[in-house]
């Protein structure tokens, strides 16, 4: 594993670590490829339950796709180089583990597109997030055109596309951009907390409820609800279902597998 994203294991499953600090995190191919291997590793390890993603330095989380990188390419080449980012940030969606971005400063571009690809966000009070692509005249390739809607609805998604503008964690946050804002030196610990509570829980039932909810979101209701009745039943087949439940009733604290 080369040295541009850190991984530390932990209880709970790891702290991964875009560590490109001089260039503010920027991802280009080398770090994706590298992003990619961790979370393909991190997925094939049970115990894994939780990923935090962050960025090294104080300063960002990542500030977008590398833009000395993007400039030589043809178009050819920028379809790869999207299609590839697309993949790897989509892989979190389909990761077993929930990935909880900790967003410690500038979520720019690419930057933004990978927060808003892992499954929650908690940002210090020092992030910005803004999609400024067209500062550089093109537009999201990672994503951003997508998740953001989806996040925060089409009237402000085109509002940052169109302005390139930057908005601050309160903002992030009010928008539902982020799910919590805290203080840089607490960033961490908050993450490290609510990684601990998901661990607490059935990780087979947790990776059941995270597909339903996204395959659910690009469904119909019905569809949707059909989708969560055989999921639901799936998770009668696993011992955890009797665990938790043989807990309550016996007034325990579960003990998962
Ligand atoms: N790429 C490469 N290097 C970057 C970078 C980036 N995105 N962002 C920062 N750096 C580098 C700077 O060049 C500088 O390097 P040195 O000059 O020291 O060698 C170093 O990081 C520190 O940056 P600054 O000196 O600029 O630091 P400041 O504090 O003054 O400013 C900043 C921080 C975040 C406001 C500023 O660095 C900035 O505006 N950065 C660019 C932000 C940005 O525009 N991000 C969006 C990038 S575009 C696609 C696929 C993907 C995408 C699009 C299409 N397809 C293939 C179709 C995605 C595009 C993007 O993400």
């Amino acid at each position: 594993m080369g040295s541009l994203i850190l991984t530390e294991q932990k209880e709970w499953g790891a702290l991964v670590t875009l560590n490109r600090p001089k260039a503010l995190n920027a991802l280009n191919t080398d770090v994706l490829r590298e992003l990619d291997d961790v979370l393909t590793q991190l997925n094939a390890q049970k115990e894994t339950q939780v990923v935090i993603l962050t960025g090294s330095g104080e300063k960002a989380f990542a500030a977008g796709a590398d833009i000395a990188a993007m400039r030589e390419m043809t178009p050819g080449e920028a379809r790869q180089f999207s299609a590839y980012g697309q993949a790897v940030m989509t892989r979190i969606a389909g990761m077993r583990a929930m990935v909880i971005a900790a967003v410690n400063g500038y979520a720019l571009g690419g930057g933004c597109e990978l927060a808003m690809a892992c499954d929650i966000r908690i940002a210090s009070t020092r992030a910005k997030f803004g999609i400024p692509e067209v500062t550089l005249g093109v537009i999201p390739g990672f994503g951003g055109t997508q998740r953001l809607s989806r996040l925060i609805g089409v009237g402000r998604a085109l509002e940052m596309m169109a302005t390139g503008g930057q908005i601050n964690a309160e903002e992030a946050l009010r928008m539902g951009l982020v799910n919590h804002v805290t203080e840089p030196e607490e960033l961490l610990e908050v993450c490290e907390a609510m990684a601990r509570k998901i661990a607490a829980n059935s990780a087979g039932a947790i990776a059941l409820g995270k597909q339903s909810i996204y395959a659910g979101s690009e469904m119909d209701l019905n569809r949707g609800l059909a989708h969560e009745a055989g999921l639901f039943a799936l998770t009668f087949a696993h011992p955890d279902q009797r665990e938790g439940m043989d807990a309550f009733l016996e007034k325990r604290k579960a003990v998962f597998k």
